[in-house]
């Protein structure tokens, strides 16, 4: 297997908004960043990449970009951004940006000006269609709840929107767009940043004559403009032009994305992306594509999906290996135990990703274990997503608020957005004004404060799995195969690299689980790497709840 950069990093995603306010505003910004380089160099990462920073009305929080080379008013300047670039650089670490162009604000300029009239030049930047019959060209929904158009009065045409009204669709299939966007592109790398991570980056490419979507429960569209007709066409496009011209890292962001098709985006020689984030994982929590219905999984359908993965793309493209980010609720309360074993729990899930083929990304607030934050009303969420669905379902439709509220704390964006916890001042040391979006009242017990003083915290083992995986190659190439892939509590797999060999086991439950070591390990000398229990050796006995231990030789 090639080695490369991007492969051996591991990657810290921040959300700005929430990271560090350094000016009492309430909202985090570049100069909090800049403030905590030194805290992301000591935990061991290598590569930060950013949500967006750019010029935006906020009503998606920055996913809705109106100055694609400017920075956000909130977040401060390009002076900052470029302080920030060199503190990183300075730490030996890279930056990524967050590439948003499936869609604009609709208060981007060409949006401005493509709403003015038919035969303005930006026009055909956006996808604007007739009425039919008096209402919306097609039946797609957007997956912010309600229809996927919007009427706009002064030319009489609807245009397609994926997300909020406010973020209109770019139009891909025109060439003029496609090469505003390569320019925009080589603006920031040229300026040296080290890559993108690409947002929905499956959805450029729609179906020609936008055709009905498939009704069903849930949203419609999707097979429209998932992984649409040219999308290949487009990222090979995007390669030639910028891409292949720099040393960066690429990994594309793309919901329902099949293997057979990571395979391609991801391929090591389709000369497209490094590596897409699936959601197939993600996804089995979910019940009849209902957004805000979940369940448990039982482990073995978790581990049926991660072994899948880490089998298919062994030797042909490459996996990023994530647990949670500013879109998912909090790790250790979805899929740990974030109340007897929140430590223990958060550790071993962070033991998987570190074991595993692939690129893992820690969102910010991981390594300390911070949980979902559970608020009492709707009026404490931000998110748009869950205000217009409040709307459309519990005000117009008259659903069950309680019902609806359940699932939203499971479930909401907004509980990966609570401001980092840094100590237990107010606030957690965020800020020292208002935040934007409340703190989690846990900050008291959970903090980065609190974890740089414990030995035996998450943030230290987190450093040392880093550290681990600096050190033993196996852990970022080695081949993967599962162990007992029916066992209902226990994770247990082997990865081969060269002469070497790694073991991995891991109690997902509260309960202890017998291990019985199987017949081909028994010969081996394998001794213990790394784990969340006091060295055990590697033989048949009982893993205490939530206990991880890594064995090599
Ligand atoms: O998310 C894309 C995506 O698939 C998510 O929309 C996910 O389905 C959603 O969060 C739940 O409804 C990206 C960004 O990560 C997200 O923050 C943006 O809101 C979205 O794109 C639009 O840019
Ligand atoms: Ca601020």
């Amino acid at each position: 297997m090639e080695r490369a950069w991007w492969k051996e990093a591991v990657v810290y995603q921040i959300y700005p908004r929430s990271f560090m306010d350094s000016n009492g505003d309430g909202i985090g910004d570049l100069p909090g960043i800049i403030s905590k380089l030194d805290y992301l160099k000591e935990l061991g990462v290598d590569v930060i990449w950013l949500s967006p920073c750019y010029k935006s009305p906020n009503d998606d929080n920055g996913y809705d970009i109106s100055d694609y080379q400017d920075i956000m008013d909130e977040f401060g300047t390009m002076e900052d951004f470029k302080t920030l670039l060199d503190g990183i650089h300075e730490r030996d670490m890279k930056l990524v940006m967050d590439l948003v162009v499936n869609h604009t604000s609709d208060e981007h300029p060409w949006f401005v000006e493509s709403r003015k009239s038919k035969d303005n030049p930006y026009r055909d930047y956006y996808i604007w269609r007739d009425p039919k019959d008096g209402k919306e060209p097609n039946n797609w929904t957007s997956y912010f709840s309600g229809p996927a158009w919007e009427f706009d009065e002064t030319t009489g045409q609807y245009y397609l929107h994926l997300f909020t009204r406010k973020q209109p669709d770019l139009n891909w299939e025109n060439e003029k767009v496609r090469y505003e966007i390569y320019d925009m592109m080589k603006f920031w790398l040229d300026m040296g940043c080290d890559g993108f991570r690409m947002d929905v980056a499956n959805l450029y490419s729609k179906v020609p004559g936008l055709p009905d979507g498939i009704p069903r429960k849930g949203r419609i569209g999707a097979e429209n403009y998932q992984n649409g007709p040219r999308i290949h066409e487009f990222f090979h496009e995007m390669n030639r032009e910028v891409l292949s011209k720099y040393d960066i890292m690429t990994v594309g962001e793309m919901s329902d994305v099949p293997l057979e098709e990571a395979l391609k985006y991801a391929g090591k020689d389709r000369h497209e992306l490094n590596m897409v984030f699936q959601f197939e994982h993600d996804d089995l929590d979910t019940v009849d594509g209902e957004r805000w219905a979940y369940r448990k999984v039982p482990l073995p359908e978790l581990k049926a999906v991660l072994s899948k993965w880490q089998v298919a793309m062994n030797g042909k493209a490459w996996n990023s290996l994530y647990w949670t980010n500013h879109d998912q609720p909090r790790t250790v309360s979805r899929r740990g135990n974030d109340k007897e074993y929140r430590k223990e729990s958060q550790k071993l899930l962070y033991t998987m990703l570190m074991t595993m083929q692939g690129t893992p990304y820690i969102y910010q607030g991981e390594e300390i274990g911070m949980t979902n934050v559970y608020f009492d009303s709707i009026e404490d969420y931000d998110d748009v997503e869950i205000h217009n669905c409040w709307r459309e379902r519990v005000i117009k439709g008259g659903e069950d608020p309680e019902k609806l509220l359940d699932g939203i704390r499971y479930r909401a964006r907004d509980n990966a957005r609570t401001p980092m916890q840094w100590s237990d001042e107010e606030n957690g040391g965020f800020t020292t004004g208002t935040p934007w979006l409340k703190v989690n009242p846990n900050y008291k017990e959970i903090n980065v404060k609190e974890s740089l003083a414990d030995e035996d915290s998450i943030f230290h083992y987190m450093q040392k799995l880093i550290r681990m995986r600096k050190e033993n190659l196996i852990a970022v190439y080695g081949d993967f195969k599962e162990y007992e892939p029916d066992n209902r509590q226990l994770y247990i797999y082997e990865r081969n690299y060269q002469d070497q060999k790694m073991f991995v086991v891991l109690n997902f439950s509260d309960q202890e689980a017998a291990f019985a070591m199987p017949e081909e390990w028994e010969k081996e000398k394998a001794k213990f790497l790394i784990g969340n229990y006091p060295k055990k050796p590697l033989e048949s006995r009982t893993f205490a709840p939530w206990e991880a231990a890594v064995y090599i030789r």
